[in-house]
């Protein structure tokens, strides 16, 4: 009966780990937008689509999922128009099939008193697993099944024999074989039913299996101060191991975090030297064991994190350069002490739920505890922040503009003009990251800013019920 026994579901995959709702602060055109997207979690099935629209003045939100690329992405199907709320005229709702795993995204388009804007949100949907049926439910769907095929044989027979005759008539040879025939005939078609039948679902199961996704194998290794990290493809069908695009400058984005305490992180770039091999020069670390969360975007805009563990002895190590950041963090309360000078200050909810967006706000004050004048961009960014539960069952890097990497929302919207990268004005005292959580749980929360005295890292923690 193992055609009765797969249920294959699909979870969304999308440089995280175990987070799969997806939330951007975007702009269609001249509207800017709040976007929080639910991805079913079988495909196909439903995506959950709520819209919040930051000013007023928008009379219609459209939405509508296509492939990320190919043929696909240009000949849309009619948009769905969300549905506006009763009591909150700048919030949109709308549930949309998503019929295909793979990399897709949902193009939002807004209307109103200044025109039409339009913004295209990846999402991608990969299945991520199949499951097995049972055995107890198995068994009463084989018992059901079989009682069912006893059924037509019987049916069959009875009606080319006995309901065939008048009544009183008596049950002649003549009608008697042709019953037998007609339950003879039944059976075979009923057991090549099930045979071929068995054999399709067998063929599908395994075409699914195929192209279930299996996240990227990432192998860690220590030498002569150096980390190398191997990936292999463990059989995917549409992925390669070298077709990575930067996202903020960088191929990969590294996360190093201490464990199991977390006391420690680091955000690092390592290069690629080889088609899937990558390289680093660690900065000073103590011996210990880490976890490794490494983030990469595919040239389809498909985002996907690594994770490995690796026990390292004390490094000795070359200074942290460039884009490189890190240190101690050990959260004391909603009031970290930066490295540099000043703090910074979690502006903290008095609760936090799971499964709801918020805006994680963080000011930084100076020396003299005032708002901060000195923040700058980092990698393009007002700041980075990791939410990482303690168990380590969730990992998401998030951004201001939310958990779509830069390099993802780039392919889904090109030509679009870059985010806000190029502006050196003094940037505004606080950050704020849009982001909920996926369950109940510890969550350390590490932000990072760079300021005139470098990238400061603060940690924070946070329950989530
Ligand atoms: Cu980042």
């Amino acid at each position: 009966m193992r055609f009765l026994a797969a249920l294959v579901l699909a979870l969304p995959v999308f440089g995280h780990v175990g987070s799969p709702d997806i939330f951007l602060e975007g702009a269609a055109g001249p509207y800017p937008l709040f976007i929080t997207i639910r991805p079913p979690v079988v495909i196909p099935g439903v995506a959950e689509v709520e819209i919040r629209a930051r000013t007023p003045g928008i009379r219609q939100v459209r939405i509508v999922p296509t492939p990320m690329q190919g043929a696909g992405a240009k000949f849309a199907p009619t948009p769905d128009i969300a549905t506006p709320s009763k009591d909150d005229a700048q919030f949109f709702t709308g549930s949309l099939w998503m019929m295909n795993s793979g990399s897709w995204q949902i193009r939002v388009t807004a209307e109103g008193d200044r025109g039409t804007g339009q913004l295209s949100v990846p999402v991608p949907a990969l299945a991520s697993r199949t499951e097995t049926m049972g055995a107890g439910l198995g068994a009463i769907l084989a018992a059901l099944g079989l009682l069912l095929a006893a059924g037509a044989v019987a049916v069959m027979g009875a009606a080319s024999g006995e309901a065939s005759l008048e009544p009183d008539a008596g049950f002649p040879n003549a009608a008697r074989s042709r019953s037998r025939r007609a339950m003879g005939i039944t059976a075979a078609v009923v057991l090549a039913i099930l045979y071929y039948g068995n054999r399709w679902w067998n063929d599908e199961a395994a075409s699914y299996a195929r192209i279930v996704y299996k996240p990227m194998e990432m192998t860690p290794s220590f030498s002569g101060g150096t980390l190398k990290l191997e990936l292999k493809d463990p059989g995917w069908l549409p992925r390669q191991i070298d077709d990575f695009v930067p996202d903020h400058n960088h191929l990969m984005h590294l996360y190093v975090i201490a464990l199991p305490g977390m006391d420690r992180v680091w955000h690092l770039h390592p290069d690629m030297t080889s088609a899937g091999k990558f390289t680093h020069v660690l900065p000073p670390m103590p011996a210990g064991r880490y976890g490794l969360y490494a983030d990469v975007v595919h040239e389809s805009g498909l985002p996907e994190t690594m994770v490995a563990g690796i026990d390292l002895p004390a490094v000795a190590g070359k200074p942290l350069s460039g884009d490189d950041s890190g240190g101690a963090s050990v959260p004391t309360g909603d009031s970290f002490a930066l490295a540099g000078s000043g703090r910074m200050i979690f502006e903290r909810e008095p609760a936090y739920a799971v499964k709801r967006a918020y805006a994680f706000r963080f000011r930084v004050e100076d020396a003299a505890g005032k708002p901060a004048r000195d923040l700058e961009l980092y990698m393009g960014m007002p700041g980075h922040a990791a939410f990482v539960k303690r168990d380590r069952t969730v990992f998401a890097h998030v951004h201001p503009t939310g958990s779509v990497p830069m390099a993802s929302l780039a392919v889904a919207n090109p030509g679009a003009a870059g985010h806000s990268a190029h502006h050196h004005d003094a940037l505004p005292a606080e950050v704020s990251f849009p982001y909920g959580f996926p369950k109940p749980g510890e969550y350390r929360i590490f932000v990072q800013v760079r300021r005139a005295d470098g990238v400061q890292t603060a940690a924070f923690d946070v329950t989530a019920r």
